[in-house]
């Protein structure tokens, strides 16, 4: 082994310590430079960079109905916005700027200067752009000018669906309507994140996660999309042609108690709002009130058979279609002569309401009209429902009794209408209406069941020859239903203005679907219930049946119900079927 010379080591040590000194004189000139000689460069350039905390845009749940189809969706969209003080040190830009949004530019370079001088550091300039147009305004490459990821909600079905879905505000908020009613389900938690921002506000880098976004829940609603269509395209075309005003249509589940379809018109396109007026906007199937007159009449019989004090066959004197009762006379369109319980409902006889009533207890008939919830909101959970008015018994004197008996001094929701009937066709258990798919309510019995069945029983009677609801037939299927007809109740009495209802269910052998249909203010020469609501029912029954294939329980029609009354009223009139035809009044 060799020895290595000791001056080797020592010139090796001497070496090292050299390269130490340098190091040392090289990192005192660097802090000499940094702090001392190009001190403001370096504090500026600290300066121009932000740690901040921004929120992670999440997106909102989508609405779909009962079979996935979309009906509320959120779309990914671009907003610009400023950092004023940045951009109001390029405010030379600003005209240019202004341009490329559409804006006035000195409106803009007011707002902006004065946003600078309270220095916020955003502020929108317009939001929700599509990517193209806010790509364009980027491209600029104007200080302080930045883009923002947000969501706009589209309503694919628009006037149809827009009464039951409402909308939601700029900032993704429901404000009305199921979007409203389920915000706290739909809503997703935007998330949040640490980043660095330069002195422009672009983000130059993701410091950490802090939060990640929670993405809102889908909502399956219980509407089927086919049959909403069908209901409001049959509803508007029965206003347009009898000049009404306004009118719901509503359809349930018998079993579950989903609301299969509800439309109203006047409607409004929710997608663009805002030239609607609010008398445009009320889902009037569950907030608008009308005195339901003869549909009630279904439940006067369920009173009068709970008393037993009559039966189905039980004969009432209609008294020539004339009755006084206290100062008042209740009148029938023409004289009906002896009725059962059932020729009753298959003509529409006030009297025989009015009669049945004189023999029942207060407490009687409004135990019925209390199962059946009127006067309390459904709960189906839709903002704003209304609960309709229902006098306590204590309260009612005999002309009371006796006009409730065919649906006066009371008020109810065309919801609730439904909700009634759907018990009678559910075998008399009360399903509480949602607008959810495959959510069920509490349920209540509120009839016996065979009661029930014979009340459906004499229903189908009135879609039958004799019947005042002829025109609600559906070819190869029963069905039982009650017509109204109703002057309008107004502060000083009722006026001739009419609401014209029909309330039914199908296949009445074994009930699947209630509907009732509102017509308000027919002016078109008729406006009979018979002739306005219950073609509505009819026309929309058969495709709903057809779309969820419910069998046919009537292999052919004993009568042929005709065609579906268009055209002008007088040729309609000349066309009407059966008992209507001597009730019709001509048209001036
Ligand atoms: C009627 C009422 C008003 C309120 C009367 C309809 C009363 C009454 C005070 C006159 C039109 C009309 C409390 S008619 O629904 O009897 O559905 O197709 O508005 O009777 O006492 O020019 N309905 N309608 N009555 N008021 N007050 C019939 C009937 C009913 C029909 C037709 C013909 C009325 C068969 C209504 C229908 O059953």
């Amino acid at each position: 082994m060799r020895r290595r010379p000791r001056n080797s080591l020592r010139l090796r040590l001497g070496v090292v310590a050299g390269l130490f000194a340098l190091a040392t004189f090289a990192l005192v000139v660097r802090a000499v430079d940094l702090q001392v000689v190009r001190k403001d460069f370096y504090q500026r350039q600290g300066d121009a960079r932000f740690l901040r905390e921004i929120a992670i845009p999440t997106s909102r749940g989508q609405i779909l109905d009962r079979n996935g189809e979309p009906l509320a969706v959120s779309t990914p969209v671009e907003s610009l916005w400023a950092n004023p003080p940045v951009l109001m040190e390029h405010a030379e830009r600003i005209p240019e700027l202004a341009q490329a949004l559409g804006l006035d530019a000195a409106a803009l370079r007011e707002r902006l200067a004065d946003r600078a001088a309270n220095r916020r550091e955003f502020d929108y300039l317009r939001r929700h752009l599509n990517p193209e147009q806010a790509a364009r305004v980027l491209a600029l490459d104007i200080p302080g000018v930045n883009s923002l990821r947000e969501f706009r909600r589209y309503y694919p079905a628009g006037e149809v669906m827009a009464h039951v879905l409402g909308y939601t505000n700029i900032d993704d908020q429901g404000q009305e309507g199921l979007e409203l009613a389920f915000d706290h389900w739909l809503a997703g938690k935007p998330g949040s994140q640490r980043v660095i921002r330069d002195r422009r506000g672009r983000v130059v880098e993701n410091v950490e996660l802090v939060r990640p976004p929670e993405p809102g829940r889908d909502l399956h609603l219980s509407i089927d999309r086919r049959i909403q269509y069908l209901a409001y395209r049959e509803l508007t075309a029965t206003l347009l042609e009898h000049n009404a005003s306004s009118g719901s249509m509503v359809i349930l589940d018998v079993p579950t108690g989903e609301i299969l379809a509800m439309v109203n018109q006047p409607s409004y396109n929710n997608n663009a709002r805002g030239a609607a007026e609010p008398s445009q906007r009320r889902n009037r199937a569950v907030t608008d009130l009308f005195e339901p007159g003869s549909v009630i009449k279904a439940f006067t019989v369920a009173a009068a058979l709970e008393s037993g004090r009559f039966t189905p066959e039980s004969v009432i004197d209609t008294h020539g279609g004339n009755l006084r009762v206290a100062n008042h006379t209740v009148r029938d369109i023409r004289n009906f002569g002896p009725s059962d319980l059932t020729r009753m409902l298959t003509k529409s006889s006030n009297v025989a309401a009015a009669k049945i009533a004189l023999e029942l207890e207060n407490q009687q008939l409004w135990s019925v009209f209390e199962r059946i919830g009127i006067g309390q909101v459904t709960g189906s959970g839709f903002p704003g429902e209304a609960s309709g008015v229902l006098p306590p018994p204590q309260r009612w004197g005999t002309l009371h009794k006796v006009t409730m008996s065919y649906g006066y001094a009371i008020s109810t929701t065309a919801l609730q209408v439904a909700q009634g009937y759907a018990a009678l066709a559910n075998g008399g258990v009360l399903q509480p209406p949602t607008f959810v798919r495959g959510t069920r309510r509490d349920a209540r019995r509120v009839f016996d069941p065979a009661m029930a069945a014979r009340i459906v029983a004499m229903l189908q009677t009135v879609t039958e020859p004799e019947g005042s609801g002829t025109r609600a037939a559906v070819p190869n299927y029963t069905v039982a239903g009650k017509t109204g007809t109703s002057r309008r109740a107004t502060a000083g009495g009722y006026e001739s203005r009419y609401v014209s209802v029909f309330a039914g269910m199908v296949p009445a052998s074994a009930p699947r679907l209630v509907g009732v249909v509102v017509v308000n203010d027919p002016r078109g020469g008729s406006y009979y219930g018979g002739l306005v609501a219950a073609p509505v029912f009819g026309r929309v029954m058969a495709g709903a049946l057809r779309l969820l294939d419910i069998a046919p329980d009537r292999v052919l029609a004993a009568f042929d119900v005709g065609p579906p009354v268009h055209g002008d009223a007088a040729e309609a009139i000349q066309d009407i079927p059966g008992e209507l035809a001597g009730l019709v009044e001509p048209t001036p």
